[in-house]
């Protein structure tokens, strides 16, 4: 059992070993100062400074600079901060992103990469990206988000992952983004209400994720005013195995946050469950049963996920 527990406690874990919960991830175009300042009295599991799409080409030079000096000068709460640089097809803009962070008085943790392809991806940002930060910030061993925004970035995603964990990197691969807007547009689909048209690569986005242990964050929902639909497809994506969801405005945070936290009900069946599994392995019970079923490994586990998430998000 203990092994069983020492296995799980390794997923979705952070470079210190603990478990950043990231239900809600919360865009802020990187250049407004305004908004940026509104996000530390927000409820944002993660709030990503953006230097990429939501920033115009002729506005990333101060976006960097108005980043910097956030980071500098504001506190976020218990909201995680991170960038999102530019992409590594955008070298030139994405190394100068890195190199205005990392000369930061305070650094952001994490990194987010959009539009990864191939694992060659993985391994230009580890030679080019992090030993930037590894020079400047030797201290620090930052933690990486990537996004799958593409056909490719789809179909190559097992062997990015697998370059993604190798432990000898620079970076702490963490999750994976799924960027629906830039999919839609890659593959010539068609927007639909229930956006049925992205189910496989949804999918296919957490059965990846599920086998490397990473965290998975679902499609943003940019009809930001229909809250009703927000709410129905924050369930669809926390049913489906996400285990957070892009966000671009305040009103969004809150529907997104109580959609991937477990419910009360759910916490109780799995201390429950725990309880009852631990004491009747101590017996020596091989067949055990609880409320009439009979409890596996797999369903410890996610008993135990259910119990790591709501531990993580109680002080939130
Ligand atoms: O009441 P206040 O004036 O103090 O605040 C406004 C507004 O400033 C604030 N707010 C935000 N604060 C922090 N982060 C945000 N993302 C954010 N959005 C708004 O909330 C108060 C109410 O705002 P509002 O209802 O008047 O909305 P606005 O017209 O100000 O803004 C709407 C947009 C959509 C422009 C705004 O929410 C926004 O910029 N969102 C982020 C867009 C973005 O970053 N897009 C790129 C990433 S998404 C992607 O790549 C996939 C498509």
């Amino acid at each position: 059992f203990i092994c069983g527990l020492n296995v799980l406690s390794r997923r979705y874990a952070s470079t210190d070993g603990s478990f950043h919960p990231r239900r809600s991830l919360l865009y802020i175009p990187g250049n407004d100062e305004r908004k940026i300042k509104k996000a530390s009295s927000l409820n944002a599991d993660i709030v990503v400074l953006d230097c990429e799409d939501g920033v115009a080409l002729n506005r990333k030079k101060e976006a960097r600079e108005v980043i910097s000096n956030v980071l500098n000068t504001t506190s976020f709460g218990s909201s995680e901060v991170a960038v999102r640089i530019n992409s590594v097809d955008a070298e030139k803009l994405a190394l100068e992103d890195m190199n205005t962070f990392m000369q930061s008085l305070t650094i952001p943790t994490t990194l987010l990469v959009p539009k990864v392809e191939h694992a060659r991806h993985l391994e230009w940002i580890n030679d080019k990206i992090f030993p930037v930060a590894k020079t400047l910030k030797p201290e620090v061993k930052l933690k990486l988000i990537i996004f799958v925004e593409s056909a490719l970035g789809l179909l190559n995603l097992r062997e990015i992952l697998e370059a993604g964990v190798d432990e000898t990197n620079l970076f702490n691969l963490e999750a994976v983004v799924f960027g629906s807007d830039d999919f839609f547009a890659n593959i010539g689909a068609t927007r639909t209400h229930d956006a049925k048209e992205l189910m496989f690569a949804r999918q296919s986005i957490v059965i990846h994720c599920k086998a490397f242990g990473l965290q998975a964050i679902d499609m943003v929902h940019i009809d930001f005013k229909d809250l009703d639909r927000l709410k129905e497809e924050s369930i669809e994506g926390a049913r489906m195995g996400f285990t957070g969801k892009q966000v671009i405005h305040p009103n969004q945070i809150d529907i997104v946050n109580e959609a991937f936290s477990p419910s009360p009900e759910k916490i109780e069946w799995a201390r429950e469950l725990v309880a009852a599994f631990e004491q009747q392995s101590s017996e020596g019970i091989g067949a055990i049963t609880f409320r009439g079923q009979m409890i596996d490994m797999p369903l410890v586990k996610q008993a135990f996920n259910v119990l790591t998430m709501a531990k993580a998000t109680k002080s939130k």
